[in-house]
C-alpha cells in the first residue's frame, strides 16, 4: 500500500554536467531525460522525474536542468520539494549554478539536504578533501550546515549505499505535506494520452485527490472533473498531498491546458493580480528600486511583478522588505507560499520570499496601517492574524474569504476565532461559516439603529414606529443586510427595540392619543365598517372629522398600518372586516356554482358598481384568492 509510505520529494540542484541525471539513474534505474533533444545534446532541459521505494519511503525525484538558460524549468519543479540533493561534482567543486540553486533552496525554504559529492572516480584523495572543505566553508550558517557530504561514482557505484542511508535520514526528518489540506496540484507538465485525453501532472502539495471528484483549474476558474490518477506509474484509489501525481481530465483539451496553472478544491480560493508579501533581496544582486519589475516564479507558474516597496524607495542587498507584487497575470497564491524574483538582463535570481496576502488591494498612502498588519500577518499567531484581518474588515470579514486570502482549514479557523469570540471582541454573525464582525463596530450599528428608531419616532409621534425597510436605508449602505439582522435581533432580545411585522420600534412606547384623536380614529374605522364595501371616499371622511386634516391623516395611516383598513387602490381603502365579508362569500360561490365568476356576476354577488368590482378584483389577484383567465376570475 502505497498509503503506509512516507513520500519524500527530492529535487536535485546543481551546476550543468556535475552528474545529477547520472546520478538519478544510478539510485532509481530511470534516466530522467526524457526529450529527444535532451538524448541527443546529453544535456538535461526540463524537468525529469524518477521514483525509488526503499525501506518504507517512497523518493519522487525531480531531476533539474543545471544550465542557467534553464533555471525557470527548474523553478517549476523547485517549489514542491522536502529534500534537495545537492550535487557537486568533485573536479569541479561549486560553480555558478550551485551557487544560484542553492540560493533558491533557500529562498523557497527547504529544510533538508543532502550533499553529493559526484566524480568521486575522478579525483585524488587530497583534491576530494580541499571540495569538502570548500563545501563546507560555504554551506556555513545555511541549513545545510551540518548536511552530510557523501562522495561517490555514478560510473563506479561507490557511495551510493552511503547517500541512500544519508537520504533516508534526511527523509526522517522531512516534516511531509497536510493530505488532509484542501486539494491543491500545480501543473508542471500537460500532455494528452492515446484514449485517455488530457493529463496534468506535479507534485500534490497538500491534500489529496481521486477519480470522480471535482476540481477548479486556475486561474481561469473552469470546473473539471477528474477521470483517473496515478502516482508513480500506477493507477491509485487517491494521492496523497506528497506524492508526484498525474491527473487525467475530463472535459478539456491539453493544448488548453499549460504549466504553471494550477488544479485546486473547487469554490475554495480566488486569482489574484496582487500580493503583499516579504521580500529578501539576495547579497550579491543590484539594488531594487521602487516599482522595479522582475520576473515572478511561484510554484509552478510564471509572470511578471511589478515590486512596490512600502514606505521606501529601495532596498539594499542582502536587506528584506514589505512588498507589494502587480503580477501581469492572474495566478493562484496562498498565504505562505515561496516566490522567487529573476531579473531581466542578465536573468538571474535575485531574491525571493513569502506570500503574505494573496488577495492585495492596490496600495493608497492613507492605508497607514497595511506595514503593520502586514506584520502581524508575518510574525503573528492565528488569533492576531484573524483579529487583524477583521479589524480591516468594517463590513465584516466573510468567512469565504479567510479561507481565500490564508489557505486555512475551517478547524484552524475555529481555533484562531475561539478567543476572539469568547472576548466579545468579534462577533460571530450566523451560524455555518459566519461573518465575523469586530466587537465594537456591532456596538455601534446597534447604537445607530436605536438612535434611527428613537429619532424617527420623536419626529412622527403619530407613527408607531419606523418600517424596517426605511431603517435599513437610514443605518447606510456600509452594513451588510446579516449585520443588520443580527443587530435587530440582539436588540429585540435585549427588549430595546420591538419589531411589529415590517414596524420597528423602541420598547414599551406606544401612540397616546389625546382623546379628541382618539374619538375621530374610532369614527374613521366605523365610517368603513358601517359602508361594507360600498366604501366613501377617504377625503369625505376625514373632512368630517373634528382633527384638522394632518392629524386626521396620520390617523387614517394608523388604521391601515394596523392592518383595520386596507388600501386596494390609490382611491380606495376598505374595511377588513368587509374584505373578510367578500373572502366568505367567494368561497360560497365557489361551493354552490363552480371556480368560475364573471365580473357581471361578482357584481351581483357584492353589490357593487363597476368602479369598485374593477380594483377590487385586481386586489384579489395580488392576494391570490382569484387568478384571472380571460374575462372571468378563478376562485382559488
Ligand atoms: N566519471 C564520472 N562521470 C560521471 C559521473 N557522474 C556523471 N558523470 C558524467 O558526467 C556527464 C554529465 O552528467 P549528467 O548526469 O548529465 O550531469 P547533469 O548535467 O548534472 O545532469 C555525463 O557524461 C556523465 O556520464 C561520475 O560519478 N563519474
Ligand atoms: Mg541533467
Amino acid at each position: 500500500m502505497s498509503e503506509v509510505l512516507k513520500n519524500v520529494i527530492v529535487g536535485t540542484a546543481g551546476h550543468i554536467d556535475h552528474g545529477k541525471s547520472a546520478l538519478v539513474e544510478a539510485l532509481t534505474g530511470t534516466h530522467p531525460d526524457r526529450l529527444a533533444e535532451e538524448k541527443r545534446r546529453g544535456i538535461t532541459i526540463d524537468l525529469g522525474f524518477a521514483f525509488l521505494e526503499d525501506d518504507g519511503v517512497r523518493f519522487g525525484f525531480i531531476d533539474v536542468p543545471g544550465h542557467e538558460r534553464f533555471v525557470s524549468n527548474m523553478l517549476a519543479g523547485a517549489a514542491g520539494i522536502d529534500l534537495v540533493l545537492l550535487v557537486i561534482a568533485a573536479d569541479e567543486s561549486i560553480k555558478p549554478q550551485t551557487r544560484e540553486h542553492f540560493e533558491i533552496c533557500k529562498l523557497l525554504g527547504v529544510q533538508q539536504g543532502v550533499i553529493a559529492l559526484t566524480k568521486r572516480d575522478l579525483v585524488d584523495d587530497n583534491f576530494l578533501a580541499l571540495a569538502q572543505l570548500e563545501i563546507e566553508e560555504y554551506l556555513r550558517g545555511s541549513f545545510m550546515e551540518n548536511a552530510p557530504i557523501v562522495p561517490l561514482s555514478a560510473k563506479t557505484g561507490a557511495g551510493l549505499a552511503e547517500l541512500k542511508i544519508a537520504l533516508h535520514h534526511a527523509a526522517e526528518r522531512v516534516k511531509g505535506k497536510d493530505a488532509t489540506h484542501s486539494f491543491r496540484l500545480p501543473i508542471d507538465r500537460s500532455f494528452a494520452m492515446k484514449g485517455f485525453g488530457a493529463v496534468v501532472t506535479g507534485t500534490l502539495i497538500s491534500g489529496s485527490i481521486a477519480p470522480g471528484e471535482g476540481v477548479e483549474l486556475f486561474p481561469s476558474g473552469q470546473r473539471l472533473r477528474v477521470r483517473g490518477v496515478q502516482t508513480g506509474g500506477q493507477n491509485v484509489a487517491r494521492a496523497f498531498a506528497g506524492q508526484r501525481t498525474a491527473v487525467n481530465l475530463a472535459g478539456i483539451e491539453y493544448t488548453s491546458l499549460k504549466r504553471g496553472m494550477g488544479l485546486a478544491e473547487p469554490g475554495k480560493f480566488r486569482s489574484t493580480r496582487r500580493i503583499d508579501a516579504q521580500f529578501t533581496l539576495l547579497p550579491g544582486s543590484h539594488k531594487l528600486k521602487h516599482r522595479d519589475r522582475v520576473h515572478f516564479h511561484a510554484t509552478a507558474m510564471e509572470t511578471i511583478a511589478e515590486i512596490f516597496l512600502y514606505g521606501a524607495n529601495e532596498l539594499a542587498p542582502g536587506e528584506s522588505a514589505l512588498v507589494h507584487l502587480r503580477l501581469q497575470d492572474e495566478v493562484l497564491a496562498l498565504s505562505g507560499d515561496r516566490f522567487l524574483a529573476r531579473q531581466f538582463s542578465p536573468v538571474t535570481t535575485i531574491g525571493g520570499g513569502v506570500v503574505l496576502d494573496p488577495l492585495a488591494r492596490r496600495p493608497l498612502l492613507r492605508d497607514t496601517g497595511r506595514p503593520a498588519f502586514l506584520q502581524t500577518l508575518r510574525d503573528g499567531a492565528g488569533t492576531e492574524i484573524l483579529a487583524a484581518m477583521i479589524s480591516r474588515a468594517p463590513m465584516g470579514l466573510r468567512w469565504e474569504e479567510i479561507v481565500a486570502r490564508t489557505g486555512w482549514k475551517a478547524s484552524e479557523i475555529r481555533e484562531a476565532l475561539a478567543p476572539l469570540s469568547a472576548s466579545a471582541g468579534v462577533k460571530v454573525i450566523g451560524p455555518d461559516r459566519p461573518l465575523l464582525l469586530e466587537g465594537k463596530s456591532f456596538m455601534e450599528l446597534s447604537r445607530n439603529i436605536l438612535q434611527n428608531v428613537e429619532n424617527f419616532q420623536r419626529a412622527n409621534p403619530l407613527v408607531p414606529g419606523i418600517a424596517q425597510e426605511d431603517l435599513r436605508a437610514k443605518v447606510g449602505r456600509r452594513v451588510r443586510p446579516e449585520s443588520f439582522r443580527a443587530s435587530l435581533t440582539e436588540l429585540v432580545a435585549d427588549k430595546q427595540l420591538e419589531v411589529l411585522g415590517e414596524i420597528v420600534k423602541r420598547a414599551g412606547t406606544g401612540i397616546t392619543l389625546q382623546p379628541d384623536e382618539q374619538a375621530a380614529k374610532e369614527k374613521i374605522a366605523a365610517a368603513f365598517r358601517t359602508a361594507a364595501l360600498a366604501v366613501p371616499a377617504a377625503k369625505e371622511v376625514l373632512s368630517e372629522l373634528q382633527v384638522e386634516v394632518k392629524r386626521a391623516e396620520k390617523l387614517l395611516h394608523m388604521l391601515l398600518r394596523e392592518k383595520v383598513l386596507v388600501r386596494v387602490s390609490p382611491e380606495l381603502i376598505f374595511h377588513q372586516q368587509a374584505l373578510a365579508h367578500l373572502k366568505g362569500q367567494l368561497l360560497a360561490y365557489k361551493k354552490d356554482r363552480g371556480e368560475r365568476i364573471s365580473v357581471p356576476s361578482f357584481k351581483d354577488l357584492t353589490g357593487i358598481t363597476r368602479k369598485y368590482a374593477i380594483p377590487l378584483l385586481e386586489y384579489l389577484d395580488r392576494e391570490r384568492l382569484t387568478r384571472r383567465m380571460g374575462d372571468e376570475r378563478v376562485i382559488l
